[in-house]
């Protein structure tokens, strides 16, 4: 049962903490690293030990390779979790653990580097038979050379990095004279990001729902899937709202799309957790890529399932056999994820680090709130804005829904703006309600809708909070607060 006696963990805030708990529930001791600005962070509170790894810029620290691998030997790790972000999806730092005889807790390098080619990848799947869009299979480099093949795919297309992911340096081309200039932005962005200036054209879909599959693979050729979960609602491909099971899903659908995401796992030579992202478009879904990492909304497949994605993924670091078979995984219930970020949805959501003056999480029944803060911590301004993941399961996705709005009326989080009033709206929000998402759903009709609504519930929803302290004193100064906060949203 105890797959390591120690590991690291290279990652801070909320996902670092994830990681520990379970490592703390396996008797395994945990390696925390630090940087600069984290040095009062609260995983490395958690840690069995922490270590210093650098200053606050991520280049200096979260991605110094060398010296966490330092800092792994010295404290005797066996393995290193690399958590989401960061070096997580690095076949170099997977490579030099692997050199360096440390586990890495995740698929190997090479299958990564495989990943890491979108390219490549759908090379790979489109042979092994699995659906993509159309797409131009060696890339291109100028619009002459790459008009043929545009005009056959048909327009809008759009262009992609091969070395991308995450939706960063497409291109979107609504028709053939925007190609040109397209493919020039589309290749300085991904020379200048990735490094590699490899763009592909790919057919565009307009409205489509982001549909990912969760899987698990052990080194002994087991592999199972753990559902789907629906990722549609995001701005600039950060997501804001995940739920798992996709509401429009049907049997025949997570049959192929399961199916699917086990080929590609299989191909790849899989081994670990992984996500593997598909768009549907009401009718056909097509991969887009694989992702080789623990995703930050794990936690909701966790709650629908029962199953510790992270206790997996240390049981397959250390060779161990998966303990279920497909048909022992059952999905049970709904569960919605709100990802609470420090920023102002309503200054296109400029982040807003500092001191978290008053704060009070919610809990009850069904909830389950992942983060790694508390009253009196400042949020440093060098990393990402997340700071908290809030995850409501009921048996029904209506249930879900009003349990997510419960919990949020419960949380309480002054000194910072946050996007818990957006998550509110959307959870009022008859589209959402009626599970007609998007990935372009905070940008059109329903978000004027959505905003409209949120004026409206706010001071509702403000007395609520106030309501849970109970005392006066403190309700006069929450009031306050949160007058000073509406005052400042309301410009
Ligand atoms: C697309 C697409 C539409 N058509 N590809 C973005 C993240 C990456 N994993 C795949 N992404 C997309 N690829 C084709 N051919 C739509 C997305 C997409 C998206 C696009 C614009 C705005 C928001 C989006 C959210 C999710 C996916």
């Amino acid at each position: 049962m105890r797959f390591f006696e120690k590991i690291l963990i290279a990652n801070r805030g909320e996902i670092a903490i994830r990681v520990m708990r379970a490592c703390r529930e396996l008797d395994i001791e945990t390696v925390a690293i630090y940087s600069d600005a984290d040095a009062n962070a609260l995983h490395v509170k958690y840690a069995d030990e922490a270590f210093n790894v650098g200053e606050a810029h991520p280049s200096k620290s979260y991605l110094n390779m060398d010296r966490i691998i330092d800092i792994a030997h010295k404290s005797g790790a066996e393995a290193i979790h690399p958590g989401y972000g960061f070096l997580a999806e690095n076949p170099k730092f997977a490579g030099l653990c692997e050199k360096e005889g440390i586990v890495f807790i995740g698929p190997s390098s090479k299958t990564i580097g495989i990943m890491g080619s979108k390219l490549g990848s759908k090379h790979m799947m489109e042979a092994a038979g699995v659906p993509v869009l159309p797409y131009t299979p060696n890339g291109v480099t100028s619009a002459e050379a790459a008009c043929a093949a545009a005009d056959k795919i048909g327009y809008p297309l759009i262009v992609k990095a091969s070395a991308g992911g995450g939706g960063i340096g497409m291109q979107i081309v609504p028709d053939p004279g925007a190609l040109a200039e397209a493919i020039e932005k589309g290749m300085r962005t991904a020379k200048s990001a990735f490094g590699d200036a490899t763009v592909f054209l790919e057919k565009y879909l307009t409205r489509p729902r982001h549909i990912e599959v969760q899987v698990l693979a052990d080194s002994h050729g087991n592999r199972i899937h753990l559902f789907e979960r629906e990722c549609s609602i995001q701005r600039r491909h950060q997501k804001l709202v995940e739920e798992s099971p996709c509401p429009i899903m049907t049997p025949e659908l997570r049959e192929m799309m399961t199916g699917s995401a086990l080929t590609v796992a299989k191909e790849s030579g899989y081994t670990n957790a992984g996500t593997v992202e598909f768009l549907y478009d009401g009718k056909d879904y097509y991969f887009m890529e694989m992702n080789t990492r623990l995703q930050v909304e794990h936690t909701i497949t966790e709650m629908v399932t029962g199953i510790d994605i992270v206790h997996q993924q240390l049981a397959v670091a250390a060779n161990e056999e998966l303990p279920f078979a497909q048909e022992d995984v059952t999905l049970r219930g709904h569960a919605i994820e709100c990802r609470i970020n420090a920023e102002d949805p309503l200054n296109n959501f400029v982040a807003d680090p500092g001191k978290i003056r008053r704060y009070r999480s919610p809990g009850g029944p069904g909830i389950r709130l992942d983060s790694g803060i508390h009253m009196g911590y400042a949020i440093p301004p060098n990393y990402d804005s997340m700071i908290a993941k809030l995850c409501a399961w009921s048996q029904t996705r209506p249930m879900a829904i009003r349990r997510m709005r419960r919990a949020i009326s419960e949380y309480i989080i002054l000194g910072v703006k946050t996007t818990l009033p957006l998550h509110y709206a959307i959870m009022n929000n008859a589209e959402y309600i009626a599970g007609n998402t998007h990935t372009h759903f905070l940008q059109e009709e329903h978000i004027a809708k959505t905003l409209e609504r949120y004026q409206r519930d706010e001071d509702a929803r403000m007395q609520t909070l106030a309501g849970s302290f109970g005392k006066e004193k403190k309700i006069a100064a929450i009031t306050a607060a949160v007058n000073t906060y509406l005052a400042g949203k309301q410009r």
